[in-house]
């Protein structure tokens, strides 16, 4: 009987120290690791990702035609009139991806391009330039830029680390896809 009651006395002790320990706080964080990409007492804030692996690029919509509404290329052209289609993009005015050639891209038309080794994004922060060329005369500097600008390849202000981040403007008839993978320190 005297041994029953001591069973139950430590039993008590136990559960009591189990919830003393379960609602401090600073104990359950030295517990919990956050998700990747997350820190803070609630992991509700967004580390910056240290790398960006760009791995494919998918350009879904491009003006089909001239802003004076002709064909980009001459129906004479060897490659036929629809553009010749190359994606660059630039970092502080210095290339860093440069696509190869599609040749005479028809309308509704996706171009898919793998991208290996992927594209590497250190400074995830700042922003970079988009150009959608139409490839004339053999060089890129005789290109005509079809459309394209500055954007940010990662938004702070997105939710979570989109594995597809897809940049539109419905003014330059552009939407184009960016599959991204992410790294953290
Ligand atoms: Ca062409």
């Amino acid at each position: 009987m005297k041994n029953v009651f001591f069973k139950a006395i430590t039993m008590a002790a136990l559960i009591f120290t189990f919830l003393g320990c379960s609602s401090d706080d600073s104990d359950i964080d030295l517990l919990n690791e956050c998700p990747e990409g997350y820190m803070g007492a609630n992991c509700d804030v967004k580390k910056t990702p240290s790398k960006i692996k760009v791995t494919k690029i998918v350009l879904k919509e491009f003006p089909h035609l001239k802003p004076d509404g002709s064909n980009w290329d001459s129906w004479l052209d060897s490659t036929g009139s629809e553009p010749d289609i190359i994606i660059v993009l630039w970092k502080n005015s210095q290339p860093i991806y440069v696509s190869d050639v599609s040749y005479d891209v028809s309308n509704n038309t996706d171009i898919t391009l793998n991208i290996f080794p992927p594209l590497e994004i250190i400074e995830p922060n700042i922003q970079y330039t988009l150009g959608i060329l139409d490839y004339d005369n053999g060089n890129v500097e005789d290109s005509e830029v079809m459309a394209g600008g500055n954007f940010l390849i990662y938004d702070s202000e997105d939710n979570g680390f989109p594995s597809i981040r897809n940049i539109t403007s419905v003014e330059q008839l552009i939407s184009i896809d960016f599959h991204l993978k992410y790294e953290f320190f």
